[in-house]
């Protein structure tokens, strides 16, 4: 197609829903009634709502109209065939097991691999991936490339794997104790930082020679295919549909969330060649998520899952536009001097809270202060991606301190327009340039398991 000088989005609005901007007096009692988290805020509190790209996409007409041709049989439901169908045709694995969304696939795929005392090789951990990991007795090891820690590296590919430590990991603990690697796609916790294609190649050529599957987390894979587009030598001419095609088969299966890239409010899978493998986790399948032909999803939610899939790939601008509207913010941003990781990632801008906030240190949770600031100054709701998401080392019971303290501002996909992004990139800047008045947190309220989302804090008496 030939190259314009600007983007725009390939589609125009036909619905529209109202927000409302509630004042300053209302946010600062809602953020301290939601324990400075904003997991725990109500969105009818929130103005521009960047929590989460998860489940908040805008479905399309075409979308809502297959929603009415939902097949609501309990077993062979014609839904369950159209979109597996569509798996097959657009990620090209053959067994195709549907799942409530992208943590049950995990699920499940973690109960048929892993054996207590296993290791699983990652780059870079995700929250419930690395949860279903440890739950089902493995260790997840950390094997992306060092770039990915420094939000300041401009590395084109931050989400490579480091085939060195992975080599180093396979020498120390043998392969059989690796039953998979995991590796992300446009890595969440970087800051939606993309692999190439060469490092997958070379990643899944290394796996097979110790006769350790390649398990993909496919849940942005589209927007990962797009960066190869526009960064890899070789693929400028290809469509992102035949990229990520080409990304999918380099790995022997794949988990997905359906909230991101395949544009619906619900719904998952997981894929995989191996029909033996597919067969026992479709064995737990029926017990913990549903039949095998609905997984979890309603047959109205297959038929929207299997128009997302065609429609995300149907022209590359869709996938241009949406990552466009990410770096048109992140821009801003820059020009502005406010650090953020770099590059610009595909789902979302992330704020250097350590950067931001260097007065107020990581155990007093500097990035869900921030978080809780921004919410405060304009009704703008991001979601804290630091320490208090990396969670307790589960043998010393210690904080685990990531490299990165960040505060994510995740873009819906077709929902905000320029004009949200004007504001929430005004707010972020006001909000920095009175960085000094913002306390630090201490807990009031820690979770157990997955703490950032119900945990709950006070400021620091003293500080800020
Ligand atoms: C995101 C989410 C949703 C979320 C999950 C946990 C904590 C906070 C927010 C979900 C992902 C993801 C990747 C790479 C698997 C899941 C789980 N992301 N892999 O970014 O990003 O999928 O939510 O459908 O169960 O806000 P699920």
């Amino acid at each position: 197609m030939a190259q314009r000088r600007s983007w725009a989005e390939p589609y125009k609005i036909k619905v529209v829903e109202p927000i409302v901007m509630t004042t300053r007096g209302d946010r600062d009692r809602a953020i301290e009634e939601a324990g400075y988290n904003t997991f725990l805020l109500r969105s009818d509190d929130v103005f521009i709502d960047l929590l989460t790209d998860s489940g908040t996409s805008a479905m399309s007409d075409r979308q809502w109209g297959a929603l009415m041709q939902g097949d609501e049989a309990y077993a062979g439901s014609r839904s369950y065939y159209r979109l597996e169908d569509a798996v097959r045709d657009v990620y090209g694995y053959e067994e195709f097991i549907p799942t409530h969304q992208g943590r049950g696939a995990e699920h499940i795929l973690s109960q048929i691999l892993i054996e207590e005392g296993d290791v699983v090789p990652g780059n870079m951990y995700f929250t419930t991936t690395r949860f279903h990991q440890e739950y089902a007795g493995g260790r997840f090891v950390d094997v992306i490339i060092e770039e990915a820690h420094d939000p300041a590296s401009p590395h084109p590919f931050k989400g490579n794997v480091d085939l060195a430590k992975l080599s180093a990991l396979i020498e120390e603990v043998g392969a059989e104790r690796i039953p998979y690697i995991s590796v992300e796609t446009n890595v969440n916790m970087a800051g939606g930082q993309p692999l190439s294609m060469a490092n997958l190649k070379e990643t899944y050529e290394l796996c097979r020679k110790h006769g350790i599957l390649l398990m993909l987390d496919a849940t942005r894979a589209l927007e990962n295919a797009w960066f190869i587009q526009q960064r890899e030598e070789g693929y400028q001419e290809k469509s992102v549909k035949a990229i990520l095609h080409e990304i999918c088969s380099h790995s022997d299966g794949a988990t997905v969330s359906s909230k991101k890239d395949n544009l619906v409010n619900i719904g998952g899978f997981l894929a995989l060649r191996d029909p033996k493998l597919a067969g026992r986790a479709r064995d737990l399948l029926v017990a913990f998520e549903g039949l095998h032909t609905y997984g979890g999803m309603s047959g109205r939610d297959m038929e929207a899952l299997a128009a997302g899939i065609y429609e995300m790939v149907a022209v590359d601008d869709h996938v241009r536009a949406r990552i466009g509207q990410v770096q048109y913010l992140g821009e801003i941003l820059m020009k502005e001097g406010i650090p953020i990781v770099q590059p610009i990632g595909g789902h979302g801008i992330f704020l250097d809270a350590k950067a931001i906030l260097p007065d107020i240190p990581q155990a007093q949770f500097p990035a869900q202060a921030l978080a809780a600031a921004l919410y405060v100054d304009a009704g703008v709701r991001g979601m804290e991606r630091g320490v208090v998401s990396a969670g307790r080392d589960p043998t010393t019971g210690d904080h685990r301190y990531p490299k990165l303290e960040l505060v994510r501002l995740a873009i819906p996909r077709r929902v905000y327009t320029q004009a949200h992004m004007d504001v929430t990139a005004e707010s972020v800047v006001a909000v920095t340039e009175k960085s000094d008045a913002i306390p630090g947190l201490e807990f009031t309220y820690e979770p157990d398991e997955l703490r950032f989302f119900r945990s709950r804090f006070r400021p620091v008496v003293g500080s800020g």
